[in-house]
């Protein structure tokens, strides 16, 4: 007779269902973002009107600095309505049984880098005219300025760590571009001109690349590594907003008009960037 072996049972596969989790804001990220669009919105009339009350000769920095907070005024509005804001998706998974345990969902507020594209080249064509920077430093800086932006905008929407931190890199190296040219060509630039727009431009230059180098640091905490959460970021940027836009644009035009009341035949700063040399 012949003995059927009993089978030894197969192992049991478990089907997992990956777990969802959404990552967006609550309520101090929303109230934040509120808050930052009030600030930029004021800030824009108070730049506009500051403009009507100096001659049209000497509106150049006013004007700049107002479409400034405009847009970031009207980017802020968009998040704040919940605008602009998209969804960026990443699997976690169980690395042994390469199983597919976790999904998350994590807004990417793309507003910003609208923003962004439009207001740090005119942020750095303020600096530029200040410093009286050459044509060919001011198309440098601003082209790789929105190299810097969009590449950041790929960034994070990335799939994966490689394509996220290689375009992260790409915009850091543009970044140094602008810091190149800021720093070095503008400081030379600025030699010609007198003694306060010299001091006034190296506070100026060294405030805003002093803060622009907190962006990226940020960017790879929260949109990067995912360390902090939605309202974290939220709040951070708007930190900085708040200080790269309103401050810097109350510091450069009080400055400028103070400046022009007491030397009005000054050189310089108020040549707006045309240099007599
Ligand atoms: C990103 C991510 C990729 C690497 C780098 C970045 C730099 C961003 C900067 C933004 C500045 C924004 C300002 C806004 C004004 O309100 C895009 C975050 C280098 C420098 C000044």
């Amino acid at each position: 007779t012949t003995t059927i072996p009993t089978p030894t049972p197969l192992p049991t596969v478990v089907p997992t269902v990956p777990e969802v989790h959404y990552e967006t804001l609550h309520d101090t990220g929303k109230r934040t973002l509120w808050v930052v669009c009030v600030l930029m919105g004021l800030s824009s009339v108070a730049f506009y009107a500051m403009a009507m009350r100096v001659p049209v000769q000497k509106r150049l920095f006013h004007i700049l600095t107002a479409f400034i907070t405009t847009f970031a005024f009207l980017s802020y509005f968009a998040m704040a309505t919940g605008d602009g804001i998209g969804y960026h998706q990443y699997a976690v998974t169980e690395t042994k049984q390469h199983i597919v345990t976790h999904i998350f969902n994590r807004q990417v507020f793309w507003a910003r880098y609208v923003d962004w594209s439009l207001t740090t080249p005119l942020l750095l064509i303020d600096l530029s005219l200040l410093a009286g920077l050459n044509g060919a430093s001011i198309l440098v800086a601003v082209v790789a300025d929105l190299i810097m932006v969009l590449t950041g905008l790929f960034a994070a929407f990335g799939h994966g760590d490689g394509q996220k931190w290689g375009w992260y890199a790409w915009a850091c190296i543009a970044y140094l571009v602008i810091v190149y040219q800021i720093a070095q060509n503008g400081t030379r630039a600025v030699i010609n001109k007198d003694q306060k727009t010299k001091r006034f431009f190296s506070l100026l230059a060294g405030f805003t690349l002093l803060l622009w180098t907190i962006y990226p640091i940020v960017w790879g905490v929260a949109d990067g590594a995912r360390i902090v959460g939605v309202d974290a970021e939220i709040v951070a940027y708007a930190v900085l907003d708040i200080l790269a836009k309103p401050v810097f644009g109350f510091w450069l035009l009080t400055t400028h008009d103070n400046m022009s009341r007491t030397s009005p035949t000054i050189e310089g700063f108020w040549s707006h960037g045309v240099s007599s040399e």
